[in-house]
């Protein structure tokens, strides 16, 4: 089975785990010749930043570490066995910003990022490259090789101004009112190669518990992803539980849109013309939306084998509801 996965940070990089686990991936058959089965992940590009130099690509980053056996389990971001002396001694210097955490084993990632880009390599063959060393067991993509900046719009004491998403997220906490997420560049942004083939020829498309509006929701402002999707039987699995994001800032993005923190808001934002099902939490089990068949199941992904059964419900809801359609 060809599973098209769009994904964001830490809370997809877990469900892709279970994911692969239950398809019976394991990381040296991205391509699925033993099992028939295969995982294309259209990854975040939003959140990227450049700092001193460097192209850092967070959820993109994440995603691969994760799958490959690099991430800080504890942190959900980053490398494991991490130091911080660069950041220290870019901090001696006097160089800004000092909140972000710029880690020594990370920082090998964006040098090879930043030297393939230079040479003028499309970002989508850099993942390739930096993939070939961690085998994360899918094809990632990232949604554009176009620069694509997730900024928001603040009114704090200075005024209104736009700030980069990164900033917004690690410096203030998502504590700033934000009056608006803006996708910089994403309206003339192209999908990377291979990204509309793979949702064309995809059998379903999962949509993991990531934040709905700056990570998956940044995937769907690149013009074509979300219209290829229609043609698609999609499953959703709900980000908020009982009224509250698993985890992240979900709630503080989604009501800087307007949109209620609840599971049926959610999928209602995400469109009954996307989301043929939609999994939500026991705790949610009344929730009923107009156009989209929602089952309710345990959601948190407390350990490797809850997220496994979480990414089955949602592979079999997916082809249940696709069988019914052809
Ligand atoms: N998140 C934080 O809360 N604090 C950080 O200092 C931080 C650094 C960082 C470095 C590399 C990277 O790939 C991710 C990093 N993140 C950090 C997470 C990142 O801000 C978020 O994962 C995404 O951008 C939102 O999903």
């Amino acid at each position: 089975m060809r599973i098209v996965v769009p994904a964001g940070g830490i809370g997809g990089a877990r469900f892709l785990r279970g994911l692969k686990a239950t398809l019976g991936i394991d990381s040296s058959d991205a391509e699925g010749q033993s099992t028939g089965n295969s995982i294309t992940v259209i990854g975040n590009t939003g959140d990227d930043i450049t700092l001193f130099g460097l192209r850092i690509c967070p959820d993109l980053d994440t995603v691969m570490y994760t799958l490959g056996g690099g991430i800080d389990e504890e942190r959900g971001w980053g490398r494991s066995d991490e130091t911080f002396t660069v950041k220290e001694e870019l901090a001696a210097y006097g160089m800004k910003p000092t909140w972000f955490g710029l880690g020594d084993r990370d920082t090998a990632t964006h040098i090879v990022r930043a030297q393939m880009l230079a040479a003028g390599f499309p970002l989508s063959t850099v993942t390739e490259a930096l993939c070939d060393r961690w085998q994360p067991g899918v094809r990632l993509l990232p949604m554009t090789d176009d620069q694509v900046e997730t900024h928001v719009i603040v009114d704090d004491g200075e005024g209104r101004r736009a700030i980069h998403f990164q900033e917004w997220w690690i410096r203030h906490r998502a504590a700033l009112p934000a009056k608006q997420f803006v996708g910089v560049g994403a309206d003339s942004a192209e999908p990377a190669p291979g990204v509309l083939t793979a949702i064309a020829e995809a059998d379903v498309v999962v949509l993991p518990p990531s934040n709905p509006v700056v990570s998956v929701g940044s995937i769907f402002t690149v013009p074509g992803i979300r219209e290829a999707m229609l043609e698609k039987t999609v499953v959703g699995v709900s980000p908020i539980i009982g009224g509250a994001p698993v985890r992240g800032m979900a709630d503080a993005c989604l009501s800087a849109i307007g949109v209620e923190t609840s599971a049926a808001a959610v999928a209602e934002h995400l469109g009954s013309d996307l989301l043929d099902g939609w999994l939500v939490d026991e705790i949610d089990s009344d929730v009923e939306v107009e156009g989209i068949e929602v089952r309710s199941r345990p959601l948190y992904m407390s350990d490797p084998q809850t997220t496994e059964a979480l990414a089955r419900a949602a592979v079999d809801l997916a082809v249940e509801l696709s069988g019914e359609n052809t």
